[in-house]
């Protein structure tokens, strides 16, 4: 049923403006008028405008103002990732239903997407602030065959495809904080939450969560972020489709995450490189009972971070704060 839907409205939205008769629908789908009729009700209750003319057929008039399953889907050229796909209004955190899922069997690539957070969250449980119909605020269900001390180079890899898609969507040059967040003219665009379920040496699942700010106005970032939080809409000036920006991220991962399966993570570190943030500087590196400024060098072919003490000591972080 949700794949007939979604081929039906690849149809109507690949003929734009011309009519598809009910017939070559009926044909190219395998059912019956009156089923394809059926469909174009259930289009319309969820917001699309169809336009039925005798003799001529059926047209998409408009698409709904309202993210679903269906408008996401209809232009996502992935082969795997997103195939599945959920979509809820409101939720207390989409890394919640996303490990429900997983834990109950969710393919590898599952999606999960929300118009709404009311308990998002990042690192160390602390709140992510997403706000209803503004973000992008999505979690994606992997199944990857590693061993679960590499599962952070996933961060890694996302962290890659939100800025390529930043770049060839949204014409902006976002920078990569390492390990999780990314910036837009020192102000925070995006974070990446990864977490796994794994048994000694093998994964389960992990769970890659993005939260990224699109459509936000400067009175929609609460006080308390304001001084570190952007959204691409008050960097660029534009409103965005974010369907547009969740098919480009979910192809631009697939890419990545292929190549990072196939060839390991010297796939993605030439790329990460390219788009990290103050290398060369000297920052504040935060561990749980040390802080310290340090040279940032770079990453590692494993994903650590290398930076290097005033006495030209390095170092070799797996898991730290950043501060600049
Ligand atoms: C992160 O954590 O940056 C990871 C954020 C991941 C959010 C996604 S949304 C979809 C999925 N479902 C979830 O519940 N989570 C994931 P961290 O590096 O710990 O940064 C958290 C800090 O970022 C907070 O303490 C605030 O200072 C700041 N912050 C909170 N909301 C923000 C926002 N909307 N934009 C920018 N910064 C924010």
């Amino acid at each position: 049923m949700e794949s007939t839907r979604k081929k039906l409205i690849t149809l109507l939205a690949d003929a734009k403006d011309s009519f598809i008769s009910g017939q070559r629908l009926s044909d190219e789908l395998s059912i019956s008028r009156a089923a394809i009729w059926k469909h174009m009700k259930a289009l319309e209750q969820e917001g699309y405008e169809i336009e039925a003319v005798s003799r001529k057929g059926y047209r998409i008039v408009s698409f709904p103002e309202e993210m679903s399953v269906n408008t996401i889907q209809w232009d996502l050229r992935t082969v795997w990732l997103g195939q599945k796909m959920y979509y809820r209004n409101q939720v207390d955190s989409t890394q919640s239903i996303a490990h429900q899922l997983a834990r109950d069997g969710a393919v590898h690539g599952t999606v999960v997407v929300a118009d709404e957070q009311v308990k998002g969250r990042g690192r160390l449980h602390r709140p992510w602030h997403s706000q209803k119909g503004k973000g992008i605020w999505m979690s994606i269900i992997l199944r990857p065959n590693i061993e679960p001390q590499r599962a952070p180079q996933l961060t890694l890899a996302s962290a890659v495809a939100i800025t390529r898609m930043l770049k060839s969507v949204c014409h902006v040059d976002a920078k990569i904080k390492w390990p999780n967040d990314i910036f837009l003219h020192n102000r925070k665009l995006a974070g990446i939450l990864t977490e796994m379920q794994a048994e000694q040496d093998l994964i389960e699942y992990v769970i890659i969560g993005m939260g990224i700010n699109v459509n936000q106005n400067q009175t929609d970032i609460p006080d308390s972020l304001t001084e570190i939080a952007t959204s691409l809409k008050l960097e660029t000036g534009e409103t965005f489709k974010r369907e547009t920006l969740i098919q480009s991220i979910l192809k631009e991962l697939e890419v990545i995450y292929d190549q990072y399966i196939q060839q390991g993570f010297s796939a993605v570190k030439s790329h990460w490189e390219e788009a990290a943030y103050r290398m060369g500087e000297t920052i504040t590196v935060k561990t749980r009972n040390q802080k310290w400024d340090a040279l940032l060098v770079g990453i590692q072919d494993d994903g650590a971070l290398i930076v290097e003490d005033q006495t030209q000591n390095r170092r070799v972080l797996y898991s730290a704060e950043i501060d600049w």
